[in-house]
């Protein structure tokens, strides 16, 4: 059985939005394009509480983009975003939310970020994802969203460790790359880790 991953299609990551990911909107079509060959369909939401420790606006002296630690980890400090049931955080316009079999928040816990939808950033805590995708008999997972180099590469590569098959629709995905090269990076590390990569017009097709 396989199963679509689309991770943080919200408004915020759109390039009008407090998180802007270059060009993240045109990965809404390719999500649209490929949602009717699967059968089970989930999409991942980062959903904040707006006291979050990744807002840079909740550490007295810092900027977005620096480095600095939330919950033991090292974490980047970003702006305000996807603080959960404002528009920031609903779906981007355009993409089809019909076929959503399952919605999963993250990011909910102040103390600790999540990138992947599977397990917050410190593996301490799953989302349920993972035994919701078994339960499922799901053994395939492929995925697309933003942004490539931080939650689409931590989903994929927690996805390899829970032994499913992981493929990446590499034109559906768009990334920040707060340095230049960290979408490449990101890619190959996801490449090394076991994930496959391949385009939106090699998904097969609903069998
Ligand atoms: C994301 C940074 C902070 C993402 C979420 O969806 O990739 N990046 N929160
Ligand atoms: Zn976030």
């Amino acid at each position: 059985m396989k199963a679509l991953i689309l991770v943080d299609l919200q408004n915020d990551f759109l390039p009008t939005g407090a998180l802007p990911v270059p060009r993240g909107d045109e990965v809404i079509v390719v999500a649209n394009r490929v949602m009717p060959r699967f059968p089970l369909i989930v999409a991942t939401q980062d959903w904040h509480p707006a006291n979050h420790g990744s807002f840079a606006a909740n550490h007295p002296g810092r900027k977005p983009g620096e480095l600095a630690e939330l919950g033991g980890l090292p974490q980047v400090m970003w702006p305000v975003h996807c603080v959960a049931h404002t528009n920031g955080a609903e779906f981007a316009p355009g993409l089809d939310t019909r076929h959503l079999a399952e919605v999963v928040p993250k990011g909910t816990d102040p103390a600790m970020d999540s990138y992947s939808g599977f397990f917050d950033n410190g593996h301490r805590k799953a989302t349920g994802l993972g035994d919701y995708l078994r339960a499922h008999s799901v053994t395939d997972v492929y995925m697309l969203g933003l942004a490539t180099d931080y939650c689409v590469k931590a989903t994929a590569l927690d996805a390899r460790q829970l032994g499913f098959a992981t493929h990446l629709v590499l034109d559906g995905c768009r990334g920040v790359e707060l340095a230049p090269g960290d979408i490449d990076r990101a890619v190959a590390e996801m490449r090394a880790a076991g994930v496959r990569v391949l385009g939106s017009d090699e998904v097969p097709a609903a069998n």
